[in-house]
C-alpha cells in the first residue's frame, strides 16, 4: 500500500513514521509513506497555502490550487488502478475499526491534512472521496488524525501482525481485551491469577473470554450490542449484571 500525506507541516509527521511499529511496516515493505509538502505546489514568492475567508471572519482557509495540484500530481504518478482521497476534518465521519479495515483493502491512499479553520469547499466537492474525523474534540490540524489513521490501517495489513495476534484479535472482535500479566508471579503482594500459570489452555481461553466479557460489560456495555454470544456467555453476563459484581480479583477500572 502506498500512503501519501499532503500537509503544510510535514515535520509533525516525520517522527511517527520513523519510529516503532510503523517503521517496521515500512521496513517490511508493507507500506510506503510519502510526506508531501503542500508548499511545493505553490508558485508565488511567499509559497502561500492559505488565505482569508470570503465573507470575512477569523482564521485562514486552505487555498484550493495547491491542494488540487498536489493531488493531481500524486494520482498521475500512482501505480494503483484507483486512489482514495481522504480529508481529515472535524466534520468527517468518526473513524473506527470497521473504517480502518475498509481502508486497509485499498492500494493507494492520499490523505489531505485539513486545518481546523477550514479548507476551501471546492476541495471537498470535487477532490475528496471521504472525510474522516478521529473524534469529537478540537485539534488545530489534521496531521495527528492522519497519523492515527495510518497507524490503525498499517497494523491490519497482511504480514504486519504475528499470525496468532491476528487470530486472537478476530476471536475477541468487538470486545475489550482480557487483562494481561507477565513475570513476576507475585508483585508487591499482588498475585497473577493461578489459572494463567496452570498450563491448561482450555481453562485459560475460557478465563480470558470471560474476563473480556466482564471488562466490556463494566466499561463499555455499548459494545456488547453488536456481539454474537453463545448461550453460556449470555448467561454469564446475565449473572454478572444481577450480582452487580466486580468479581474475582480484577478491578473494574
Ligand atoms: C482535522 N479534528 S479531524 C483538522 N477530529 C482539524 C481538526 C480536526 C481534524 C478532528
Amino acid at each position: 500500500m502506498r500512503i501519501d500525506l499532503v500537509t503544510i507541516f510535514p515535520g509533525i509527521l516525520d517522527g511517527p513514521f520513523r519510529e516503532s511499529m510503523i517503521r517496521r511496516a515500512v521496513e517490511k515493505g508493507l507500506i510506503r509513506v510519502n510526506l508531501v509538502d503542500l508548499r511545493e505546489f505553490t508558485h508565488d514568492r511567499h509559497r502561500q497555502v492559505d488565505d482569508a475567508p470570503y465573507g470575512g471572519g477569523t482564521g485562514m482557509v486552505l487555498k484550493p490550487e495547491p491542494v488540487f495540484e498536489a493531488v493531481r500530481h500524486l494520482k498521475a504518478c500512482s501505480e494503483a488502478e484507483k486512489q482514495l482521497v481522504i480529508l481529515t476534518s472535524p466534520a468527517g465521519q468518526t473513524f473506527n475499526q470497521a473504517m480502518a479495515q475498509k481502508l486497509a483493502a485499498e492500494k493507494h491512499l492520499i490523505i489531505i491534512c485539513g486545518r481546523y479553520e477550514g479548507v476551501d469547499e471546492r476541495v471537498r466537492e470535487s477532490l475528496v472521496d471521504r472525510e474522516i474525523s478521529i473524534g469529537d474534540y478540537v485539534l488545530t490540524g489534521g496531521e495527528l488524525p492522519a497519523a492515527v489513521i495510518v497507524d490503525a490501517v498499517a497494523r491490519l495489513l497482511p504480514g504486519f501482525l504475528a499470525e496468532e495476534a491476528a487470530q486472537n484479535e478476530s476471536f475477541t472482535e468487538g470486545l475489550l481485551e482480557h487483562p494481561h500479566y507477565t513475570r513476576p508471579p507475585v508483585f508487591e503482594g499482588m498475585a497473577v491469577p493461578p489459572v494463567l500459570l496452570s498450563g491448561n489452555h482450555g481453562e485459560i481461553d475460557r478465563w480470558r473470554r470471560r474476563m473480556s466479557l466482564k471488562y466490556t460489560l463494566e466499561r463499555r456495555p455499548d459494545l456488547l450490542k453488536g456481539i454474537a454470544l453463545t448461550e453460556e456467555e449470555r448467561a454469564y453476563l446475565e449473572e454478572l449484571s444481577k450480582k452487580g459484581d466486580s468479581g474475582s480479583g480484577n478491578p473494574g477500572r
